[in-house]
């Protein structure tokens, strides 16, 4: 019963039927975990079954070149501190391989290269930071479908970790979201940025694009994605760095 939540095998299914009724049906099984007790008593509920019901696959705007914002700040870490990011970086990430693993039927390391070989997807939207600014910039990735298709989640996954190389303080930045977030079509993880390769500052050489959520999902210097059943061995367990440190929602729908 609560693999019914969300499960790649359901997911699918329920997307089909146009609702959220099997996502919902799950929700009693999943409640028994103390993390989703905890989301369940926020606010955050609220916003994520709004989501859920009234467009799981539902796209965030898209913007014309001309709305591009002229200046894209950074924010966060500008760069990693790890010894592996380090030698990435210096060799102009030639040698980075991206590691897909967890609850995977295959798992994958996967080069730049290979990645840039996979199918593509850009997009111009709207960054929308919690602090309190916004920016319009064009992503280029790949669908993290795609990804996740060619890695086969098995039927127990639940959500998608993502391990950053940067940390604050000596605690790595990380990331988290449910597979319907997973597999909608404008999550993907970016390696270009406005027409050029992905700066440094942000993220570099890879980060994930999630674009109907705020702006600390957005995860930078991604090194290794993986596919959990539970957050609860991560972290704090709920489901983020920032979540973790001062309670941000894990569930950041905008
Ligand atoms: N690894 C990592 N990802 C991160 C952050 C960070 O510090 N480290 N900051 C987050 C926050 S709060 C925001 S607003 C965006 C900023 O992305 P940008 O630097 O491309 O503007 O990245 C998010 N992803
Ligand atoms: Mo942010």
């Amino acid at each position: 019963m609560q693999k019914k939540l969300l499960t790649r095998r359901n997911f699918l299914s329920s997307v089909a039927v146009g609702g959220s009724a099997t996502v919902l049906a799950g929700c009693d099984a999943l409640s028994n975990s103390p993390t989703f007790r905890q989301f369940l008593d926020s606010g955050e509920w609220l916003s994520y079954r709004v989501q859920r019901f009234f467009g799981a696959s539902a796209l965030a705007p898209e913007y014309t070149e001309a709305e591009m914002s002229p200046d894209f700040r950074t924010n966060g870490n500008t760069r990693a501190r790890s010894p592996e990011w380090n030698r990435h970086a210096a060799e102009g990430f030639a040698n980075y391989r991206l590691e897909v693993g967890g609850l995977v039927e295959t798992p994958l390391s996967l080069s730049l290269t290979e990645i840039r070989a996979m199918p593509s997807r850009t997009q111009i939207t709207r960054h929308d930071c919690v602090e309190g600014w916004s920016a319009i910039g064009k992503w280029t990735g790949v669908p993290l479908s795609a990804v996740l298709d060619q890695a086969r989640l098995r039927d127990n996954a639940r959500f998608i970790v993502f391990h950053c190389a940067d940390d604050f303080g000596g605690t790595s930045y990380y990331e988290s979201i449910d597979l319907v977030d997973a597999f909608h079509p404008q999550t993907i993880l970016a390696y270009d940025m406005n027409d050029g390769v992905l700066p440094i500052g942000h993220g570099a050489p890879l980060r994930l694009r999630v674009e109907r959520h705020l702006g600390y999902k957005h995860a930078k210097f991604v090194m290794r994605v993986e596919a959990v059943e539970h957050m609860s061995d991560i972290g704090s367990g709920r489901g983020g760095y920032w979540e973790d440190r001062i309670n941000y929602d894990w569930y950041a729908g905008i």
